[in-house]
Order: structure tokens, then C-alpha cells, then sequence
């Protein structure tokens, strides 16, 4: 029996059906991207989508918004149950809007904030030339040491001490390691700044317990609902009690117009999930995942960036294979294996090359793979990138991907 799109609209339910297809069938290594479950797909197709409700639960424009308030009620009470926050605004519909909330209502226009490089780990919206954040404030940049790669507090510190900002952000999108809040939360109170972590790629490791929690430490944090958090396409803000009306403004009108009620109510089933005892085994595995495919690639002659992973990803140096990143990714995708190219600290390369891979965990793990098959998936990454124009071994290890993807497959029973 064909389905009410596949009536409406052939082409966009073929593209969707292809789209699962790929999914079921390669092996997904964005570090940024998850399988979301059925429940929370369920919810984001509702017919939440036709409701308008510009305002908060019981503070709304229009009429008919009863029903809606209790979705949009239960996501804020669960996120902050989950995080232990004080205040939860879970309509901003990124990371990237979360941010920009964020900063307009705890900054004016040019005040000076320290954020992480983003070739070095960072993120666009953390003072890219670029992005908004570049254009509006005045930003700083910190990195990691050349040396050990990894975050130096002592030179933040350093840094902070001499450019005063008004603001701090520590997150990152390509850091490996465990960030240290209390060091930041020491270095923002030495200098009277504020401290915003960006925790859109951990939040669900926060979720899970397998990495240190910074709503204690931060003033705000933002995050991402989809990534190791496994929830909708998304984003959210937490807050302690004293910023949450500056930061509901900021949300709206501030910057946003109607949330997505079905989306809210999705991220409202996703909260509910990650607070569910298996969702800790999860975090922890996922974890696990990435510290074996780290040691399985650094056992076929990769170098890992910072010599490991304490998370869900790892940067990984193509040098010693003398590959781009970019031809990397691309070689990769032809034998079924998706990730993206990314820039290692102190990258020679231009950011559409780079030298680097990140590759992640959270998919495979939801999906269900383990330590063996991570070690698995390394060896088929070393015999893909000693040979990139091969057409012959990408093919056959699009084919092993495949087979492993048959007893890993994240949506087995179809659309
Ligand atoms: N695109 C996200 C990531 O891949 O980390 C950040 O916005």
C-alpha cells in the first residue's frame, strides 16, 4: 500500500526512502549526527506543526495554544530535571539561534568575548569573521597548546587576564577531551566575566553522566538536541533563575517568531529518553567506542590529534598517510563510510582541504556496534585511505560496510 506522500509527492518519498536506505546501509561517522528513535521522529511528523504560538506557556498571542503549553511545559520541566537547571528555554531551533539568544541578551553589541578558535575546536558562532557573533562583538580567540593539543588553562587564563571580556565560551566541535569547567568558572570569576558553555556536542554525554556537567559551573549553556543527545534536529538554553527573563526575550521576540511546537514536543520525548537508565550505558559506551576506534586507527598509522579521545570523537592527522582530509572524506563516502574532513590544530591547509577527519561514535553506538566493531571499522578506514584511488578496494569495502551495517542497522524496519 503506497502512503499518503507517496501519492502526494513520488519524488520527495523516494528521496526519503533513499536517504533511509543509506543510513541503514553505511557506516555513519559524523560526530554531530545520531539515529533518533522512532518515538521522537513520531512526534516531529505530528500535527503540533500547524499550531502558531509566538510567547510562553499561558503567555501566548494567539488562542488554541491549552494543549500545546503542556508539550512545551513538559520539555522545559525535563530538560531542567535532567540537567538539574533552574531554567530551561527549549524553543531556539539550532545551536547556532541558542548562541545568538544567548548573547543578545547577556551582551551589547562590542562587548569583548573570549571564544575558541575554530580552526583549533570551536565553532563558528564563537567570534568567526564570518558569522554574526565576529560582525557583532568583539571577539578573542583561545586555542590549544601547539604542543599537547589540548586546552592550556593557564594561558586562557593569561589571556583573559589581559583582554578583560565580558564574557567567556568554552564548547567546542572538534575537541576530544574532557574541558574543565570549574578552571573556566576559576579564570571568568578572576576577571568578572561571564561563562557560557557551548555544550552542543556533549550534551548527551552530560545527559548520560559520561562527562563532567557545566550547568553547575556556567552562567548559561547552550546545547544541541541532536547530537549525542539524540533527540530532534534542535537546540536549547539553560540558565540559571536570574537570566531566564532576559533570555526567554531574547528567544522570543527577541530573535525568533512561532516555535516549532513539534519539535518542542519531540525534544520533550528526547529528554524524557536520556533520563531512562539505559541512556547512562549509552553515554558510556559511546565513549568507550571512540577510545577503540581512536587506538584502532592509531594502530594502522594514523596519529590521533592530542594522542586520544576522553569523548565521542577524535581528530584524526591524515599526514602520515599523505592524504587530505578532503580527499579522505571523499574516498570514504565512495566505500560507504560517511564522515568529514576537519581541521587539526595549526592545520597547513586551507579549510575546504585540511589535514584531518573527525570521526564519531554516538551513531555507530546507537545503532548498536561496539570495541570490535569500531576496531573493524578502523582497519577498513586504513585499507580505504593506503589507497584512494582504488576503485576496486573502495568497492569491496563498501561492501564489508555494508554487511556490517546488516546486523547494525539503526532503522530495520524501514520508513
Ligand atoms: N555542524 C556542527 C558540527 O558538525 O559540529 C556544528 O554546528
Amino acid at each position: 500500500m503506497t502512503s499518503p506522500l507517496e501519492r502526494t509527492d513520488p519524488e520527495i518519498a523516494d528521496i526519503i526512502r533513499r536517504e533511509l536506505e543509506r543510513q541503514n546501509t553505511t557506516i555513519q561517522l559524523i560526530a554531530s549526527e545520531n539515529f533518533t528513535s522512532r518515538a521522537v521522529l513520531e512526534a516531529q511528523g505530528s500535527v503540533l506543526t500547524n499550531k502558531y504560538s509566538e510567547g510562553y506557556p499561558a503567555k501566548r498571542y494567539y488562542g488554541g495554544n491549552r494543549v500545546v503549553d503542556e508539550a512545551e511545559n513538559l520539555a522545559r520541566d525535563r530538560a531542567c530535571a535532567l540537567f538539574g537547571a533552574q531554567h530551561a528555554n527549549v524553543q531556539p531551533h539550532s545551536g547556532a539561534n541558542a548562541n545568538q539568544a544567548a548573547y543578545m541578551a547577556l551582551l551589547e553589541p562590542g562587548d569583548k568575548v573570549m571564544g575558541m578558535r575554530l580552526d583549533q575546536g570551536g565553532h563558528l558562532t564563537h567570534g568567526s569573521p564570518v558569522n554574526f557573533s565576529g560582525r557583532m562583538y568583539d571577539f578573542v580567540a583561545y586555542g590549544v597548546d601547539d604542543e599537547t593539543e589540548v586546552l592550556d588553562y593557564d594561558a586562557i587564563r593569561d589571556l583573559a587576564v589581559r583582554e578583560r571580556p565580558r564574557m567567556i565560551i568554552a564548547g567546542a566541535t572538534a575537541y576530544p577531551r574532557i574541558i574543565d569547567f570549574e578552571a573556566f568558572r576559576a579564570i571568568a570569576d578572576d576577571v568578572g566575566a561571564l561563562l557560557l558553555v557551548d555544550a552542543a556536542h556533549i550534551a548527551g554525554l552530560v545527559a548520560g553522566g559520561a562527562h563532567p556537567s557545566p550547568v553547575p559551573m556556567a552562567d548559561v549553556v547552550t546545547f544541541t538536541t541532536h547530537k549525542t543527545l539524540r533527540g530532534p534536529r534542535s537546540g536549547a538554553i539553560l540558565s540559571r533563575s536570574d537570566y531566564a527573563a532576559g533570555i526567554d526575550k531574547a528567544v522570543f521576540p527577541g530573535l525568533q517568531g512561532g516555535p516549532l511546537m513539534h519539535v518542542i514536543a519531540a525534544k520533550a520525548v528526547a529528554f524524557r529518553e536520556a533520563r531512562a537508565p539505559d541512556f547512562r550505558r549509552y553515554a558510556a559506551d559511546v565513549v568507550q567506542n571512540a577510545q577503540a576506534l581512536a587506538a584502532g586507527l592509531a594502530a594502522e598509522g594514523f596519529r590521533i590529534v592530542s594522542g586520544g579521545t576522553d569523548n565521542h570523537l577524535m581528530l584524526v592527522d591524515l599526514r602520515p598517510f599523505g592524504v587530505t582530509g578532503k580527499v579522505a572524506q571523499e574516498a570514504l563516502d565512495r566505500a560507504g563510510i560517511t564522515c568529514n574532513k576537519n581541521a587539526i590544530p595549526n592545520d597547513p591547509e586551507k579549510p575546504f582541504v585540511t589535514s584531518g577527519l573527525r570521526l564519531g561514535s554516538a551513531a555507530c553506538t546507537t545503532a548498536g556496534m561496539g570495541p570490535d566493531q569500531m576496531r573493524e571499522i578502523a582497519a577498513l578506514i586504513g585499507h580505504v585511505l593506503r589507497a584512494v584511488d582504488d576503485d576496486a578496494a573502495a568497492a569491496d569495502v563498501r561492501e564489508q560496510a555494508n554487511r556490517l551495517c546488516s546486523k547494525f542497522t539503526p532503522y530495520p524496519e524501514g520508513a
